[in-house]
């Protein structure tokens, strides 16, 4: 019998802290050996003239995620359930297309239910799929229930990270509602994730606008400008700061946002920020296309003017943004499920927000950083896979080439150039925001658990092997211990 399972031989390996020519060998899915030769393989791989990275990690995505409500809307006391149009089987063809294998996405708590029904449902529909995963808890309404039996129960399960939103209806909490997720998050060793922007300063500009008969997708952006994401990222830190509570800002647009941030850092806050492709890629110009086009790039935030890009560009390179995820949300642009659930003529308000990026991610990373010089390929590795992995609690198994960690792995040809299209993206929605961008470098192969899961873009993967990630305590999310005046009001278990 052979010594190993798989061998990738002749690769320029990727680590994150350095690149070393060497050969990889692979037994029983996990990374055994790293070698300058490994011949005893009973499969090898001939990875010469490619890079290997470890396979992306996409920390902030959103599959098959059911919503009451879609991310946009009025406020009406029943809202409908919809499902985002990708399901796990869908996207983790999308993913392995693109050189992602684990993600970490959302399970919903639907207001006046707990955590656990969603859960239960969600579980399921997560095991269908073929990429490794692990979960975000959302939560709307933190009730005593939920504060204290549930949160708990969630944990037990392996969730260590809770989601709040500062806006969106009916999801958003007030300060009241996030100072308790905070406290309980610290009394239960998760992190917490936040989307912010503020809730009433963009009802109130919305409603203007409609008032003033500017109803078209563009507007979007003009009822969300950068200053509410700014307010709401400066109240976040400061409020978890009063509780001594770990947090990562999502999806950061514009260097507003990224110096609130920075700031936090630099007082020695455990305060972390993500960005994301669309926030240096699409403009606020994009969602001004004819007809009803500019849907397909409402997203929150809103794609900024293109002078944000280098100041997203700059706080990556300062480290202030650590994190580069999709965002992945499918709603196509043209079925009734989609975009369009509300009528081509919908005014901006309630055409569902959100993007598929799943699998154009890490190729417009690695263009528009690595191959454009503004980034290291170093750089690039911690910002999709070492940095997601270690600040989920998922490493050392994840996001890292080194011996005992999963062989998760992703063949790149730095030179190759391809014009992204949405056949490409090997999604299930009908459109991608990056139609017609050139980028340079291009996943070939994509490797899981030491199982080739995609070669020169062709997926072969059994449905229902992916493998849920349960994630345990973990250093990233320990409270400093630094409190005002020492009074410690939630303190841990
Ligand atoms: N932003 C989006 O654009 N879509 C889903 C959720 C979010 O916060
Ligand atoms: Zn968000
Ligand atoms: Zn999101």
């Amino acid at each position: 019998m052979a010594t190993y399972d798989l061998a990738i031989r002749g690769g320029e390996v990727a680590t994150g802290f350095g690149t070393a020519r060497c050969d990889i060998g692979v037994r029983e899915g996990r990374i055994v050996a790293l070698a300058e030769r490994i011949t005893d393989a009973a499969t090898e791989i001939d990875a010469s003239g490619l890079l290997v990275l470890p396979g992306g990690i996409d920390s902030h995505c959103h599959i098959e995620e059911p919503a009451r409500g879609s991310y946009g809307g009025p406020a009406v006391a029943e809202p409908p359930v919809t499902v985002q149009e990708e399901s796990f089987t869908s996207a983790s063809i999308a993913a392995f297309a693109g050189g992602t294998t684990s993600v970490v996405c959302f399970v919903p708590q639907w207001r006046g239910e707990g955590l656990l029904p969603r859960l239960a449902d969600y579980r399921q529909r997560a095991a269908r799929g073929m990429l490794d995963y692990s979960f975000h808890q959302i939560i709307t309404e933190p009730t005593d229930a939920v504060l204290e039996h549930d949160i708990p129960a969630v944990v037990a399960a392996g969730i260590r990270s809770l989601k709040v939103f500062l806006t969106y209806e009916p999801l958003h909490l007030n300060d009241a509602q996030y100072i308790k997720v905070l406290t309980a998050a610290r009394r239960h060793g998760c992190l917490v994730t936040v989307h912010c922007e503020n809730y009433d300063a963009i009802g109130w500009r919305t409603e203007a606008l409609l008032k003033a008969g500017l109803t078209a997708p563009k507007y979007h952006a003009w009822a969300r400008p950068t200053v509410v994401e700014r307010e709401a990222t400066h109240r976040a830190i400061a409020l978890a700061e009063l509780i001594d509570q770990p947090i990562q800002i999502f999806h950061v647009s514009c260097g507003e946002a990224a110096e609130e941030i920075a700031r936090a850092q630099a007082r020695g806050l455990k305060v972390w920020g993500e960005t994301c492709p669309q926030y240096f890629t699409l403009t606020d110009a994009d969602m001004d296309r004819p007809g009803f086009a500019g849907a397909g790039f409402i997203c929150s935030p809103a794609p900024r003017g293109p002078e944000e890009h280098a100041n997203i560009w700059a706080a990556i390179k300062r480290g202030t943004l650590d994190i580069v995820s999709s965002d992945h949300c499918g709603f196509s642009l043209y079925t009734e499920t989609g975009k369009a659930q509300n009528g081509r003529d919908a005014c901006f308000r309630d055409i569902p927000n959100g993007i598929p990026g799943l699998a154009a991610r890490l190729p417009l990373l690695f263009s528009e950083g690595v191959s454009k010089g503004r980034i290291t390929l170093d750089e690039f590795v911690r910002l999709t896979a070492t940095n997601p992995a270690r600040l989920m609690g998922l490493a050392p198994r994840k996001g890292m080439i080194a011996v005992g960690a999963d062989a998760d792995l992703a063949l790149w040809d730095p030179a190759k150039k391809v014009t992204i299209t949405n056949a490409l993206m090997q999604h299930a929605i009908d459109y991608t925001p990056y139609e017609g961008i050139e980028v340079t470098g291009w996943p070939v192969a994509t490797i899981r658990r030491g199982e080739v899961v995609m070669r020169d873009g062709k997926v072969q993967a059994e449905p229902g092997t992916g493998r849920f990630l349960p994630r345990g305590p973990y250093d990233m999310v320990r409270p400093r211990g630094v409190l005002p005046y020492g009074f410690d009001a939630a303190p841990p278990l």
